[in-house]
């Protein structure tokens, strides 16, 4: 991901459908990755709105955690508790790498593939994509 946005600035399109055919975006006007040496830190700004609301803006300049890396400023693991590997901070507002649960459940909190400010924490979404493109 670092080397795909490694050149010039890049615009970001988060798309999201739930699974009573609604559909919402969110556009970001500068999206970057960091080398491995910055653990893969997210920078991200100019949220624009779509529908969907502003749930990355919260992640900017977090680094990238998984299970086995906590680098999130929770003291627990929020990759373990909920799920995912992601730029998580103190945890998150959107779970893209998390759990595909078919719509709303909240028996587990939070660890569904949700964003927040749509459809709330607890609802799985059907679908959620991040597209990049460079912009001159
Ligand atoms: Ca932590």
């Amino acid at each position: 991901m670092h080397k795909i946005t490694a050149r010039g600035t890049h615009v970001l399109l988060v798309e999201m459908e739930d699974f009573e055919g609604n559909k919402a975006s969110a556009r970001y006007s500068s999206f970057s990755v960091g080398p491995e040496c910055e653990q893969y830190k997210l920078t991200v700004s100019g949220f624009t709105d779509g529908g969907a609301g502003d749930s990355l803006t919260y992640h900017n300049n977090m680094k990238f955690s998984t299970f086995d890396k906590d680098q999130d400023t929770w003291p627990n693991n929020c990759a373990k508790s909920y799920l995912g590997g992601f730029w998580y901070k103190d945890c998150h507002s959107t779970n893209p790498t998390g759990l595909y649960r078919w719509g709303a459940d909240s028996t587990i909190h939070a660890t569904g593939m949700f964003w927040n400010t749509w459809r709330g924490v607890n609802y799985s979404l059907k679908s959620i994509s991040f597209k990049i493109r460079l912009v001159k």
